[in-house]
């Protein structure tokens, strides 16, 4: 399930579109997600344009031609002259490799990659993790299983999502201030997610008003609303954080009625991941049938033929284990694929060993003519219009280049000797290369670094900083200011003819 609301969960550059496509409830269901996809593909006639079950295997830029080499695993080789990824920010799973997983004699899963026809019922499940989605698959796995063991490294806080059906009046209020609604998601917020991000400071305010707050908050619904729209200073602030999570720790100790289940459940870390939110998640813990592990009282030892045993000696038996344990975020997806750009380094060698950088979030040096799309220290926010703002941005440069190409307006530096006089074709110029200079993407990288530096964020371990994958650096990967800042620098950057890009 989506945290968004589903109104700002989709394309906004089609307004007929988004007043009659039909949604209920608050957050979408990811088949519902891969429905609207797939009407928005059909509408356009976009399928055509599509290859499925072909994947990225390399990509090569080509200096003399100025064309990306790009291998896919069909065999075909394309030869482009833009390269544009959009690879996801979560897409490569994370598997932690557990002594005797082998073993193993039931069925195991990642979340990442579910099956479509997965039956749990009457089944005894193991779920290692309690992000977003072991959260989200607990909640809603437990009715039907057996058994159900929630492992637990990190007990997080989670709010309710106010998950529920949508009433015609509020479809009807969406619907009349849509065009607003977009205006104000990219451009007067920090996250997109549909509400202003209050500057409030929780100590501004009486005990009984905070209280006030957060209960409305709370009953309301929505993670990034209970973190972002309560009070201003709970990611910067620790006494600030340890009012909210004061707040969600009575709630998690009411809510739970077993005292011992409650205490394993409650964090004890800094309210500063990413914020989750459910549709009744410490509920599932009155049942007799599930369970929580505290993997820090007592660690997995190993994966058994018949389940998941834990240092206290206890061999939890199960017919089903889930890896709801997340992903290699954000330069994972980039790290895994040799993309090699001018000279033949290739994006992991260029990360090393200073962690993933890059000018917007876009671009790098040496990777003439790539683009990504949600590549490292790209804007933290609802992603759709993130994406889009991305996507413009890039089909603007690429236009820019073209003309001035095609007006010879880049004749100088062709000449000049950059690409050597090297041509494609007989009488004619290898085309438009457009390229992040050096200092551009040292200037963003130390921007993204500075603005993460208050953040408690940094104080915790999450993918947001790449800490949940073993061996990966702990370093910025995000811009932090927000969509509607990074969408201002993106205007100005046009209006000062590409500032930070090399356009030859
Ligand atoms: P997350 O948020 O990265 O959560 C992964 C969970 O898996 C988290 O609870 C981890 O514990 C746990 N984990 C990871 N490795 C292990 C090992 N080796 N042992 C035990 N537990 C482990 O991934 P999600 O899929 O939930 O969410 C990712 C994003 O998708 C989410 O933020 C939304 O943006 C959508 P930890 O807390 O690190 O101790």
């Amino acid at each position: 399930m989506s945290d968004t609301e589903s109104y700002l969960y989709r394309y906004s550059w089609d307004l007929e579109d988004l007043k009659s496509y039909p949604w209920s409830t608050h957050y979408v269901h990811q088949p519902e997600i891969l429905a609207y996809l797939r009407h928005v593909v059909d509408k356009f006639d976009l399928r055509k344009y599509m290859h499925f079950n072909t994947e990225l295997t390399s990509a090569k830029w080509d200096d003399s031609s100025s064309r990306w080499i790009i291998s896919t695993s069909t065999g075909c080789i394309f030869k482009a002259r833009y390269l544009i990824t959009a690879l996801g920010l979560l897409s490569r799973q994370n598997l932690p490799n557990f002594e005797g997983i082998n073993d193993f004699t039931g069925e195991m899963y990642h979340t990442g990659r579910w099956p479509e026809d997965l039956d749990l019922k009457g089944k005894r499940v193991g779920v290692i993790g309690n992000g977003s989605t072991g959260v989200q698959v607990v909640t809603a796995i437990a009715k039907d299983v057996t058994k159900l063991v929630s492992f637990q490294r990190n007990p997080q806080y989670s709010v309710p999502s106010g998950q529920g059906p949508v009433t015609d009046e509020y479809r009807k209020r969406v619907n009349d201030n849509y065009p607003q609604i977009w205006e104000d998601a990219k451009d007067q917020s920090l996250f997109g997610f549909g509400f202003k991000e209050t500057d409030r400071p929780t100590f501004s305010v009486s005990e009984e008003e905070r209280e006030r707050i957060y209960e409305k908050a709370w009953q309301k619904g929505g993670g990034f609303r209970f973190m972002f729209e309560t009070f201003g200073d709970i990611s910067v602030d620790e006494a600030a954080n340890n009012a909210a999570t004061d707040f969600i720790k009575r709630k998690i100790t009411t809510t739970v009625k077993d005292p011992e289940k409650a205490r394993k459940l409650l964090p004890t870390q800094l309210y500063a991941r990413r914020p989750l939110c459910d549709a009744g998640y410490y509920e599932q813990f009155n049942r007799d049938h599930v369970e929580v592990v505290s993997l820090q009282e007592t660690p997995i030892t190993r994966v058994t033929s018949k389940g998941i045993a834990t240092s206290d000696g206890a061999e939890h038996e199960l017919d089903v284990i889930i890896f709801a344990t997340g992903f290699d975020a954000v330069d994972g997806s980039y790290t895994r694929i040799a993309i090699q750009g001018r000279g033949g380094e290739t994006l992991k060698e260029h990360w090393q060993p200073q962690g993933s950088t890059s000018y917007l979030g876009m671009s790098v040096p040496n990777f003439p003519n790539l683009f990504m799309i949600l590549g490292p220290n790209g804007p933290f926010c609802n992603l759709p219009p993130a994406i889009e703002t991305q996507v413009e941005f890039i089909s603007d440069i690429i236009e820019e280049a073209e003309r001035r190409c095609n007006k010879g307006l880049n004749g100088a530096a062709v000449l000049s000797g950059h690409i050597n006089g090297a041509v494609a074709e007989a009488g004619h110029s290898p085309g438009p290369v457009v390229e992040a200079k050096s200092t551009a993407e040292e200037e963003w990288t130390k921007l993204c670094d500075d603005l993460s530096a208050n953040s408690l964020f940094r104080k915790t371990d999450s993918w947001i900083f790449g800490s949940n994958v073993s061996g990966k650096k702990h370093a910025v990967l995000f811009y932090f200011a927000g969509l509607a800042s990074y969408r201002k620098i993106l205007r100005e950057i046009v209006q000062e003819n590409y500032r930070g890009f090399k356009l030859f």
